[in-house]
């Protein structure tokens, strides 16, 4: 699967408009993930998840900076990937359904954040892209 070049523009251009708030981007999707699907509070069990906790917003800034690299090379995000899926794969052993859960409420993020960009197609765009991050973190169980 592999994105085109609208796409991959549309990609790009929602990220550069959102890119200066990316910590908080991420730290309100990692809580609209425990808040809809609490099942994957497991994998963090050493965390404290509350709301506005700091290992929760470390958490968001680490995991949106991460898409951030992926937006970046986005014709590789394999490559720009690659040690987050070894991670993921080996060591935390992340059940691949959550990276749905969490690709969704990425989208979610995204949408109430830029109403206004968040059309059908930069959705479709956005849906596509998180799919190949999301591939990507989950490619080295198989
Ligand atoms: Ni994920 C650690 C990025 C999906 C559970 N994760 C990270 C780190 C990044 C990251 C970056 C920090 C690595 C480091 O410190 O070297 N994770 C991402 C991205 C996605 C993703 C970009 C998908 C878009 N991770 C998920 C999912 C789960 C998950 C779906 C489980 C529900 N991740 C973890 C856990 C850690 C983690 C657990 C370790 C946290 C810690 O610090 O102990």
């Amino acid at each position: 699967m592999s994105l085109t070049k609208a796409e991959r523009t549309m990609v790009v251009s929602i990220w550069g408009k959102i890119s200066m708030q990316a910590d908080a981007v991420g730290t309100e999707a990692l809580q609209r993930l425990f808040y809809s699907y609490p099942q994957t509070k497991t994998y963090f069990p050493h965390f404290d998840l509350h709301e506005g906790s700091p290992q929760l917003r470390a958490h968001g800034s680490k995991v949106a900076a991460a898409v951030g690299d992926a937006v970046k090379s986005i014709d590789n995000v394999a490559g720009a990937l690659a040690k987050l899926s070894e991670l993921h794969a080996y060591i935390l052993r992340v059940d691949p359904v959550n990276f749905k859960f969490l690709s969704h409420c990425l989208l979610v993020t995204l949408a109430s954040r830029l109403p206004a960009d968040f059309t059908a197609d930069a959705h479709a765009a956005w849906d596509k892209f998180l799919s190949i991050v999301s591939s990507v973190l989950t490619e080295k169980y198989r």
